[in-house]
């Protein structure tokens, strides 16, 4: 079917990847998951990309894992343990260890594994016509790629088991009243809006930036006074980057900062 299941583009000050096998609205077969991988390791190694896009070609985002390659033959059941071992897991891990912020831009309907993958993004915009999908329980399963984990913290615990059990579509704009997803915006300015918010990015501090990340990851389980040593710990580190210098130079200058993005 496609030959590209992804494609990179190289922007300014980030990188755009583009789930790219449309005919079954982006779902992961192990090349599209090679593929992302190899890309966020690249992204990361890159000093200039200072955010990432996630997007989707055609008219869906993500339909999760292509259930072509999960036909069952005779009694041989697939191994969906290791399946999940090997790509979702490291990939949920990934994208939120990520240093700099990811942006998912939902273009179309975001399904299983698909759909907790956005949800896993740091800021989530969806077009107008876009929808998410807990459709595991269509197929016996049950919400991977953190579902289970990011559903009732961003949704509430009730909402949480409605999406999971019941696996009905849920309207971006329902999901946006919710709470769940940052924005959503018009079907045709979904890109524009996302690369200005990636442009946003790329001149930001982004060690600042993958501190708050951090700090905000660990107070799922911190206790407040946990979170008070971590702020100190994060504050101090942040305090010795030249962005922070910068910042302040400016802000008394009355002048736009120049971040650099860099640690010193
Ligand atoms: O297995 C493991 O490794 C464990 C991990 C699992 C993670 C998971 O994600 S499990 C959940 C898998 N995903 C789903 O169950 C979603 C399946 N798709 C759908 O329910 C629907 O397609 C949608 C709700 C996403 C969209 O519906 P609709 O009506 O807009 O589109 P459609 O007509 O159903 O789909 C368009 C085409 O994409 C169609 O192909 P065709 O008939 O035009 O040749 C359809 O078969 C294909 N497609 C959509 N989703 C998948 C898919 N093909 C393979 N796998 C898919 N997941």
């Amino acid at each position: 079917m496609d030959e590209t299941p992804l494609l990179v583009d190289r922007c300014d000050g980030y990188r755009r990847v583009t789930l790219n096998r449309p005919q079954r609205l982006n779902a992961f077969n192990d090349a599209m998951h090679r593929a992302l991988q190899t890309a966020l390791d690249e992204a990361e190694r890159d000093p200039s990309c200072r955010a990432l896009l996630l997007t989707g070609a055609g008219r869906g985002f993500c339909a999760g894992q292509d259930l072509s390659d999960r036909v069952a033959s005779g009694d041989k059941k697939p191994d969906l343990g290791k399946s999940i071992d090997t790509f979702y897991n490291p990939l949920i891990r990934r994208l939120r260890g990520l240093s700099f912020p990811v942006i998912a831009a939902v273009n179309g309907v975001a399904a299983g594994a698909g759909a907790n993958i956005a949800f896993n993004c740091d800021i989530v915009l969806a077009a107008r016509s876009a929808s998410f999908v807990q459709a595991f329980a269509r197929i016996g399963l049950v919400p991977d790629s953190g579902g289970t984990w990011v559903l009732p913290r961003l949704a509430g615990a009730a909402r949480a088991r409605g999406l999971a059990l019941l696996a009905e579509p849920l309207p971006a704009e329902k999901a946006e009243g919710w709470g769940m997803i940052w924005k959503v915006v018009d079907d045709d300015s979904l890109m524009s809006e996302a690369e200005k918010l990636c442009a946003h990015f790329a001149s930001a501090p982004t060690v600042g930036l993958s501190l708050i990340k951090r700090a905000l990851d660990a107070s799922e389980t911190n206790t407040l006074d946990e979170q008070l040593d971590l702020e100190r710990d994060l504050q101090r580190e942040a305090g010795n980057t030249s962005d922070y210098a910068e910042g302040v130079r400016a802000f008394m200058e009355k002048r736009a900062p120049a971040f650099t993005g860099r640690k010193r």
